[in-house]
C-alpha cells in the first residue's frame, strides 16, 4: 500500500485528482477526511498544503506527492523528481516597477527584493555575485514595490496579467516549473513497483493530452502523399472500403497544427474526416 500526499485545496487540487481518476483510481470524495483510501488501488491519498507535500514526502510520512516544482526546489527536501505532468505551468521570475529600466541583473545590487522562494533567490543572486537584500513574505508579494515595502520582486507568473495591474514588468525568468510527482528516494521494492505502475498510468494519460484520433476517407492512391502529412504513431492504419479504389486511414495525431493538416488532406481528395477525443494513449 502507497501513500500518495496531493494539495488539499488550491491550484493543483482539481487537475491531481482528475489525473488519479483519469488513471482508473477512485477515490471516496469526502471534505473533511485527510486520509481517503483508493478503491480499486494499492494507494490512499493524503492531503496537504502544497508547501508541506515535499516535506511529508521525504520524512516518509507519504511515498509519494504531487506538487509544484517551484515549491520542490524551494524546500530543498530530499525527494525524487520522477515525472513532470504538463499542468499548472508557470513560472519563477523577477519583476521591477515598470518606469524603471534595466539594464541586465546587476540592476539588483543594493536592491530589496520580496519574495516567497528565498532559497531560489538566494542561490540565482549567489551564482550572479549580486549584492541584494531578500525580504521574505508568505504572500501578497506583487503588492510590495507600490507601497514602498520592497525595490523589486520574485513571484510566480503565469499570464503576467497580475504585474501588469501591479505596476510591475518581468525581467528575469528563473525557473520555469509545472506540477511533477515526487517520491522518497528510499522506496520499498513492493512500493517502487506501484509507483512504477501509477507513472505507466500517468503517462499513458498524458500522451493522450493534445492528441486527437484522425479518421479519413481517401482515394488509395494518395495515401503515400497523406501519410508524409500524417505519419500517426508508427503507421497509419488503412483500411479498405467497400468502394473500390478507396482506403480509409486511421491515426493518432496532434491536435496542435491540425487544421492546415486538414485542409491540406481535403485538397487532396480526402473526404469524410471525423476528429475524435482520445482518453489513453499506451504506447
Ligand atoms: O493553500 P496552499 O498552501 O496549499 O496553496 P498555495 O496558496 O500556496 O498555492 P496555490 O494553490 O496558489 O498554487 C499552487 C501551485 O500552483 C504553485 O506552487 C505553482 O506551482 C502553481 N501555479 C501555477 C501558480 C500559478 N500558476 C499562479 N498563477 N501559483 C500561483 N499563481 C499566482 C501567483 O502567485 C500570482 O499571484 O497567480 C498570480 C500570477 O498569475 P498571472 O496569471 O496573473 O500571471
Ligand atoms: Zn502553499
Amino acid at each position: 500500500m502507497i501513500r500518495i500526499a496531493i494539495q488539499a485545496k488550491g491550484r493543483l487540487s482539481e487537475e491531481s485528482l482528475d489525473l488519479l481518476a483519469e488513471s482508473g483510481l477512485s477515490i471516496e470524495v469526502s471534505k473533511r477526511k485527510l486520509l481517503t483510501k483508493c478503491g480499486d488501488f494499492p494507494m490512499e491519498v493524503l492531503y496537504l498544503r502544497d508547501d508541506d507535500i515535499p516535506e511529508a514526502v521525504a520524512m516518509g510520512v507519504a511515498h509519494i506527492g504531487i506538487v509544484g516544482h517551484n515549491v520542490v526546489v524551494e524546500s530543498e527536501a530530499k525527494v525524487e523528481v520522477l515525472q513532470k505532468l504538463g499542468f499548472s505551468k508557470c513560472r519563477l521570475s523577477l519583476a521591477i516597477p515598470k518606469s524603471q529600466e534595466y539594464s541586465g541583473c546587476s540592476y539588483f545590487n543594493g536592491k530589496r527584493v520580496a519574495t516567497s522562494y528565498p532559497n531560489i533567490l538566494e542561490t540565482y543572486f549567489k551564482e550572479n555575485k549580486i549584492d541584494a537584500s531578500i525580504q521574505k513574505i508568505a504572500g501578497s508579494v506583487e503588492v510590495t514595490p507600490s507601497v514602498g515595502m520592497a525595490d523589486a520582486i520574485l513571484d510566480i507568473v503565469s499570464s503576467g496579467g497580475t504585474l501588469v495591474v501591479n505596476g510591475l514588468k518581468e525581467v528575469e525568468t528563473l525557473f520555469q516549473s509545472q506540477a511533477v510527482l515526487i517520491a522518497n528516494p528510499n522506496l520499498e521494492s513492493t512500493n517502487r513497483e506501484i509507483v512504477d505502475q501509477l507513472i505507466s498510468r500517468f503517462q499513458a494519460v498524458q500522451r493522450s493530452r493534445g492528441m486527437k484520433y484522425l479518421l479519413i476517407n481517401l482515394p488509395e492512391s494518395k495515401v503515400d502523399e497523406a501519410s508524409i502529412i500524417i505519419p500517426g504513431m508508427r503507421s497509419p492504419t488503412i483500411l479498405p472500403l467497400a468502394q473500390e479504389g478507396w482506403c480509409s486511414m486511421h491515426v493518432v495525431v496532434e491536435e496542435k497544427g491540425l487544421w492546415p493538416k486538414l485542409e491540406k488532406l481535403k485538397t487532396m481528395g480526402a473526404e469524410g474526416i471525423l476528429v475524435l477525443s482520445l482518453d489513453k494513449v499506451l504506447p
